[in-house]
């Protein structure tokens, strides 16, 4: 029986997943999840974030990703799990996020001291104590400076897979070094949250896979290496602070003793990570073309694998690396659970009264629209947050449940035009995928089947998934993707949504007048 291990550490939690894959043999053994804000809560964030007076401004503390790994490890060795059949471990995590290291890391990271807890031990290796992550909002000069020295923002999509983002990585690295020219001169290691956890469990610095690496402004989408006109516009001399980057599937290397000997662990081979998007393409079985998936997370996105990289001429969305060696688009709505949680909390609602208001409501809300920016938005972008209502009463709590979620899937469905892919069944999954009256609205507006997938958590599965798919690489075999996700991706019985004709007529008009409404509110801006 072989066992592999998957981590999905994104904004607010810690997720693992043990999986058995023995033959036809599959099943999930473990499922666990610990809550930043609950379990670690010296580290003072709020849903994952740090506070900041700069709405803006967002970042979190790698020292709290690290000490959540080491909580989580000794919780699965003290869980009964078989330890000795782990195989293999690899994870995901939110993309972005940058972890800056000074020249320490690498010695300390190698030496570990099993008998102390992990992050007394790792104090001294940052150059900057916390992490943007992909909530900030506050890089939008660094992104114009950016595309004006790589000429222009249509010529950074093509190379990078998308225009300059706020969230993405090299704006985020060349605000560090423009504000901290010190703490940048010290850094020697820029990882990616995903490369950092894969570092701390390997005992060495990891690589950064094209999965993540496309979500930085500074890989050539094609090549799939650093590209060298985007790490020149960034901030200097970057390449050397970088990880290589290696295939999703490359094995990093052996899990380190200090994992072996505090939890008896077995000398399992580390994947390389990647991000939560590209790991949920694995997770939701989104391994063939045509096919989508959207995620309602504590960001809301779609996505889809593709065979050749497809460009947003419209510069909305992005063309990521997919683990399977092919591409991925992707649209991400910032405004996801949190705008869900926001009007829950505002009219004092449970999640069943949440529901309820669903179900009590007409589709269409009688014509009443909201534009959900309750914080600043990805897409489209809004970097002044601000909630606009349209023919909507602010008292009525159902009515503004309605039209929080009718926003959020007509926005999805309006800014995936581009990817030209006609959709018949959509996968969804994260936390508000249980909720059905939402997966009613996404079948609606989409115009198409909603399938809920048995696993909830897929960006945690895709990571236990290649976990298990690089193993079977390493070992000389060449598992087809749909071999590896069998067993695993299957729909939850009983959980398909049909879309409602008379519904689908009525989007099609409502989604024309929230189109006319954003555009009217970005034009205002
Ligand atoms: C994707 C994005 C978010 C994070 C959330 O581009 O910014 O989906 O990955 O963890």
């Amino acid at each position: 029986m072989s066992i592999y291990l998957g981590f999905d550490a994104s904004t607010q939690s810690l997720t693992a997943i043990a999986i058995e894959v023995t033959g036809s043999r599959r099943q999930v053994l473990l499922e666990r999840t610990l809550g930043y804000d609950d379990a670690l809560p010296g580290y003072g964030t709020r849903h994952g974030v740090l506070p900041n007076d700069d709405p803006l401004v967002a970042t979190s503390s790698p020292r709290m990703w690290a000490e959540a790994l080491d909580r989580m490890m000794g919780e699965i060795a003290s869980s009964g799990l078989d330890l000795t059949r782990i195989r293999a471990i690899s994870g995901s995590a939110q993309q972005h996020g940058s972890v800056y290291l000074n020249a320490d890391a690498a010695p300390v990271i190698e030496q570990l001291d099993a008998t102390r807890p992990l992050v007394e031990q790792i104090d001294r290796i940052f150059s900057r104590p916390d992490a943007p992550i992909w909530m900030d909002a506050s890089t939008a000069a660094e992104c114009a400076e950016i595309t004006a020295s790589v000429g222009g923002a249509a010529a950074l999509a093509r190379l990078t897979g998308s225009r300059a983002f706020e969230r993405f990585t090299g704006p985020q690295i060349r605000r560090f070094a423009r504000r901290d020219p010190t703490g940048y001169a010290r850094t020697e290691r820029i990882h990616l949250v995903s490369s950092f956890l894969a570092s701390l469990l390997a005992g060495h610095h990891a690589p950064i896979d094209p999965g993540d690496g496309s979500g930085m402004n500074l890989m050539d989408i094609t090549t799939r290496a650093w590209a060298p006109a985007a790490l020149d516009a960034t901030a200097p001399e970057l390449l050397r602070r970088l990880p290589p980057l290696a295939p999703s599937w490359a094995v990093v290397g052996e899990l380190a003793p200090y994992w072996q000997h505090r939890y008896g662990f077995p000398r399992a081979r580390v994947i390389a990570w990647s991000g939560d998007n590209p790991c949920s393409l694995i997770g939701t079985g989104m391994v063939r073309e045509g096919a989508i998936a959207i995620s309602l997370g504590t960001s809301d996105t779609l996505f889809g694998l593709l065979h050749t990289p497809r460009i947003d001429p419209t510069g909305a969305g992005h063309v990521f690396g997919a683990p399977t060696g092919d591409y991925m688009s992707l649209v991400c709505c910032r405004n996801g659970s949190l705008a869900r949680e926001q009007v829950r909390a505002t009219f004092g609602l449970d999640w069943a009264g949440f529901s309820r208001g669903l179900r009590e409501t007409p589709p269409g809300n009688g014509g009443a629209i909201m534009l959900p920016w309750f914080a600043p938005e990805i897409t489209p972008p809004v970097i002044e947050a601000g909630v606009r209502r349209f023919a909507l009463d602010p008292g009525n709590a159902a009515a503004n449940v309605r039209a929080v979620v009718e926003a959020q899937m007509l926005a999805l469905a309006l800014h995936s035009r581009w990817m030209q892919v006609t959709v018949d069944t959509i996968y969804a999954t994260g936390g508000a995928a249980a909720n059905r009256e939402i997966l009613q609205v996404m079948a609606d507006v989409h115009n198409a089947e909603v399938c809920q997938l048995a696993v909830g958590n897929s960006a945690c599965l895709g990571a236990a998934l290649r976990a298990c798919h690089a193993d079977r690489l390493a070992d000389g075999d060449v598992p087809a993707w749909e071999d590896v996700i069998a067993g695993f991706v299957a729909p939850a019985a009983e959980t398909r949504v049909r879309p409602v004709p008379a519904h689908v007529a009525l989007y099609d008009d409502l989604a024309r007048v929230y189109e006319a409404r954003e555009a009217e509110a970005l034009r205002r801006l």
